[in-house]
């Protein structure tokens, strides 16, 4: 067994109260890390209790155990121990966590590669799809322990709970958590591990097509009217190699919708075959337009465009494949500003 794995388990066996916690603004593997663990915790009969800085998206609650999160410090208890997962670093589980978490043993499971081992026992594995993954490699641990060894599992643990660690809840929390962190198993991330693990989890109960279903498949209906009005403004530009898209206020009070619901209309025109660099405008104010670059990783695997350095020169900033930046004047002023840079990026990346 992994020493580090082996570490964490002689050091949860003894915890009678544990607090779990992940990023804010949390989505599939956060949640799906943070309540397969709480949920795993609960069943070896120890007080574990699930927080988290921001409420549960719609989209995931239906997450076995997603009522029972908590937003509020206070009602974690007094816990010695806590695991932070999914979170390169302490504070961005917010500072009423990070603060809760001082004078307190933190344990620290994550796969981001920039995670700086902010806890006393640190399992990092950039090579992860997911932290769920890592999740449940500790789970599939402890039950070997319980077989191999004279002392229990977890103190207070019955026998039946290291036979059938994986209860239907926790696969099912742990299989969103993967879905969603490898895009769907499209992701570069979509390993055999991977996939061999989601496939033990749906062999322990969790049900693919229902938790496709629930994740995507219960889009409010304003979302889709909202994604309609944007997708009618599409144009390619630099012969189809740019696609821009312009998303107004208006069209919010339309719809009935607000920012959130515009996550991710981008990728739409990212995803059409020859483009390199996808555009958004999105109108923040009068003469105010909030401007989002996607690049894309070329056929040949090569990298394309730096949208990173594109934005930059107007003012912005973000990372290679995905930046934006905030411009001032009409639309067309606007549209002007970012297709001259376009243009001039193009021509240097030929
Ligand atoms: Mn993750």
């Amino acid at each position: 067994m992994n020493p580090m794995i082996r570490k964490i388990l002689d050091r949860l066996r003894p915890a009678a109260q544990l607090a779990v916690a992940a990023h804010q603004n949390p989505e599939g593997d956060a949640l799906g890390s943070t309540l397969a663990l709480a949920l795993w915790l609960q069943s070896a009969g120890k007080d574990a209790r699930a927080y988290n800085l921001d409420p549960v998206p719609s989209f995931l609650r239906f997450l076995p155990g997603a009522d029972t999160m908590t937003r509020r410090v206070e009602d974690l208890g007094e816990p010695a121990l806590i695991v932070v997962v999914d979170c390169g670093d302490l504070q961005r589980t917010g500072p009423a966590f990070a603060q809760f978490a001082q004078g307190r043993e933190i344990i620290n499971l994550d796969h981001h590669d920039t995670n700086d081992n902010f806890g006393a026992l640190n399992l990092v594995r950039p090579d992860a799809s997911s932290t769920c993954e890592i999740v449940y490699e500790l789970i599939v641990s402890a039950q070997c322990t319980v077989h191999s060894a004279q002392n229990p599992l977890l103190s207070g643990s019955s026998l039946s709970t290291g036979h059938r660690p994986l209860s239907t809840d926790i696969a099912t929390n742990l299989y969103t958590g993967i879905l969603m962190d490898t895009g769907s198993f499209r992701f570069p991330n979509t390993t055999p591990n991977a996939l061999r693990i989601a496939s033990e989890l749906v062999r322990a109960g969790a049900d693919p097509a229902r938790v496709a279903r629930e994740v995507f498949d219960t889009q409010p209906q304003g979302k889709l009217k909202l994604l309609a009005r944007v997708l009618s403004t599409l144009e390619f530009d630099a012969p189809g190699r740019v696609a821009e898209m312009v998303l107004t206020q208006a069209m919010f009070a339309e719809t009935g919708t607000s920012a959130e619901d515009a996550e991710g209309f981008i990728n739409h025109t990212a995803s059409v075959e020859g483009v390199k660099v996808a555009v958004l405008f999105r109108e923040q104010g009068p003469d105010k337009w909030k401007v989002s670059f996607r690049g894309r990783v070329q056929g040949d695997g090569s990298p394309g465009i730096n949208v990173a350095r594109i934005a930059e020169e107007l003012g912005g900033g973000g990372h290679r494949l995905a930046a934006g930046t905030t411009l001032l004047g009409s639309l067309e002023r606007v549209r002007l500003q970012v297709q001259e840079k376009l243009a001039a990026a193009l021509l240097a990346s030929e």
